[in-house]
């Protein structure tokens, strides 16, 4: 373990909460070795795969974390079927997956009700230097952007959570990429957990198994140590069978040792750690080292089909907002074709010929299970009919799920059993959900019907535009376009939404959430903009136009004032339309909106209220402005770019002087 030889030489104030020191030398090593090959051993025993075909790195950090966390047996991952049937039948037997004979290879999971979300107030990453990590509020003020933790706390933290967390349990290696096996954009990562449902889901979610040992070699990879922090024999009873220690939970990030850390959760992204904590938090920081950027983005294909026109948008909404639906929509205007490349995390980089080229580094989708339908996403139906987990969700007695959405597509006489496990659960008679709002599907993206033919291109596709959105129920219109990179990336920055279920926040209250990165940035947000500003400064590349939608404006009835969904593929058409600079735009104080008539909108079965869609209200723009301020100036303080200020100051001075 990194953090416990490290401690022995500088830091006795640890020490003195440590379990004794192990340093491995070679007399030591020697014996446990030839233990990892696979015979019964004192310790612990190998049940599945091979140690001493680990590359040597591999082999060292399974065996510091063996020390460690104590676990009987190991359990090397090759990613085989065999495997997954082997986890699938444990996973039963201990009462954490239950099948769902409706479908193909199906499977529900209920997790312990403390255990539901990410936490983020509980995510921390720790540098030598606070101002690496996270910028320094004003006035004392609590940092939104980011918890920093000094080395030694956080070792001092790790140190107190890990030792024997794995007693009576099995550990997994996983080795995992993030990016198409091979791909000169990927990177690998070994994650070493206690939770054989984190194992099912990283297998969907990422590339994993024995190909990506043989591409590693001796390379270099992200270690991640995750365990759900309930050693056997257990203490406590658990709650649904699903072990966890949310009292003790903590999502630690040590990028200057290309580490994670992670205790006490097994639910989506605290637990599947390719996810945001790689490929999202790592990642912004190889990004800002190697000159690229790691997005909370989706990545769509639009094809003309009258023209045979091909272009690539990538968007980044909150949590929640609308990333999977839009990935895979169904577009209501019939010459366009929808193709997906990722619904979540985008990996950008300009290449030679001066173009942004995009990958998905994941492998499946783990999408909001409520709000999917046949109406809303059939896509997305259509992808989960088979080999997925369903977390959350609510059961029908016909051996299949349910959650708030799919009302009209049930069968008569069919019974619900809430994620809760309230029997013949009726929406009438409880103010209970029948699934957990942020319940998810995790599926594999190969399934979806929809996938873009070069979604696993180790090239990435070519980026034409970037749009921003989020949830916005008043003064923020439909669509509008920034005026130039710099502009755009202040809308980015600018970014603000109602809160959702994905994480511990009550809902409805509305949030700054730059870049919706806010709870993703694995660096300091100042110098993030920082990064993001510099390509507006480089040579010979094309910059993608930037936009912002909202789908989520509301009228006085607290109805939504755009049907969405399908429909939103006339936002795109503007946009596609756009980036072919088409004289379709209109200049506004906030930006560039669609000039009377361009908005496509034939066929719509209702009609729409144009103006109260693109309305800007001066008084709401003067509060936005002021919040902007405030926020910059209280959370960015001095790490704002000036040139993000100046754009502030000319927004206010055109919301002042033009609306
Ligand atoms: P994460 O996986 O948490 O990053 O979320 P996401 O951005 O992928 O969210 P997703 O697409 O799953 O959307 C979640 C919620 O947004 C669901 O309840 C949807 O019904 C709702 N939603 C998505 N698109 C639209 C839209 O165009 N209009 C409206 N009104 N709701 C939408
Ligand atoms: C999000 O919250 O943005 C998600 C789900 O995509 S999780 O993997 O839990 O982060
Ligand atoms: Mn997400």
């Amino acid at each position: 373990m990194v953090w416990i030889t490290r401690l022995a030489s500088i830091s006795s104030r640890i020490l003195r909460n440590s379990p004794p020191l192990k340093r491995l030398n070679l007399r030591q090593a020697a014996p446990l070795c030839s233990a990892l090959t696979g015979q019964q051993n004192r310790e612990y025993r190998v049940i599945y795969g091979d140690t001493s075909k680990l590359p040597n790195k591999v082999r060292h950090y399974v065996e510091e974390n063996v020390r460690l966390c104590k676990p009987d047996t190991v359990h090397i991952c090759d990613g085989s079927d065999r495997e997954i049937e082997l986890l699938n039948y444990i996973l039963q037997k201990d009462g954490i997956l239950k099948a769902l004979p409706k479908y193909e290879n199906c499977w529900l999971a209920r997790t312990d009700p403390a255990d539901v979300a990410r936490v983020e107030r509980l995510t921390f990453i720790s540098t030598e230097l606070q101002r690496d990590t996270v910028t320094t509020p004003k006035y004392g003020a609590k940092s939104q952007l980011g918890n920093w933790m000094d080395p030694e706390d956080i070792d001092n933290e790790l140190n107190m959570r890990f030792p024997d967390c794995m007693k009576g349990r099995t550990m997994f290696v996983i080795p995992f990429s993030m990016g198409p096996v091979g791909s000169p954009f990927s990177k690998i990562g070994i994650q070493l957990t206690d939770s054989a449902y984190v194992v099912a889901s990283m297998r969907i979610m990422t590339r994993m198994g024995s190909r990506v040992l043989e591409t590693l070699g001796e390379g270099n990879f992200i270690k991640c140590l995750h365990s759900v922090g309930r050693p056997l024999p257990l203490t406590s009873p658990l709650h649904n069978n699903w072990p966890c220690s949310p009292k003790n939970t903590l999502i630690a990030h040590l990028p200057e040792r290309n580490e994670i850390c992670s205790f006490g959760s097994g639910y989506g992204g605290n637990s599947l750690l390719g996810k945001k904590c790689f490929a999202l938090r790592i990642g912004s920081i190889l990004g800002q080292r190697e000159g690229w950027l790691a997005e909370h983005m989706l990545i769509l294909g639009i094809e003309n089909k009258t023209t045979g026109e091909k272009r690539y948008i990538a968007a980044a909404f909150p949590s929640a907002c609308g990333k999977t639906n839009l990935a895979m929509m169904t577009p209501s205007l019939d010459n366009y074709k929808i193709t997906c490349v990722g619904d979540d995390i985008a990996w950008m980089r300009f290449d030679d010929a001066g173009r942004l080229r995009a990958i998905n580094p994941e492998a499946g989708f783990f999408g909001v299970a409520p709000g999917t339908s046949s109406k809303t996403n059939p896509i997305a139906m259509d992808t989960i009919k088979s080999n997925t987990v369903f977390t959350n969700v609510a059961e029908t007695s016909d051996g299949g799920v349910f959650w708030e959405g799919l009302e009209k597509e049930m069968d008569n006489g069919v019974k619900i059993k809430s994620w809760l496990g309230d029997e013949d659960w009726k929406k009438d008679e409880t103010d209970r959900p029948a699934a957990h709002p942020n319940s998810r599907f995790c599926t594999p993206a190969s399934q979806c019907p929809i996938m873009d033919p070069a979604w696993e291109d180790p090239e990435g596709v070519p980026i034409d535009a970037i749009i921003f959105g989020g949830r916005r129920p008043t003064g923020v219109p439909l669509v509008y376009e920034a005026f130039n990179w710099e502009h755009g990336v202040f809308v980015g920055a600018a970014m603000r939404s109602e809160s959702t279920a994905a994480a511990e926040h009550k809902a409805k209250q509305i949030m700054h959430d730059p870049f919706a990165m806010r709870p993703f940035f694995g660096y300091n947000f100042g110098d993030y903009l920082k990064h993001w500003l510099s390509f507006g400064q480089k040579e010979n590349v094309v910059l993608p136009k930037i936009f912002h939608v909202n789908w989520f404006r509301k009228g006085p009835q607290n109805n939504f004032l755009w049907p969405g969904f399908g429909e939103n593929a006339r936002v795109l058409d503007w946009v596609v339309r756009r980036c072919n600079n088409e004289d379709i735009a209109k200049r506004t104080p906030i930006g560039m909106v669609p000039k009377f008539d361009s908005l496509n909108l034939e066929g719509l079965d209702e009609p729409v209220d144009l103006e109260a869609l693109f309305s800007l209200p001066r008084d709401f723009w003067e509060n936005e402005v002021n919040a902007i301020y405030k926020y910059f100036d209280e959370q960015v303080n001095e790490d704002l770019p000036k040139e993000i200020m100046n754009q502030l100051k000319e927004l206010e001075s055109r919301v002042q002087g033009e609306l």
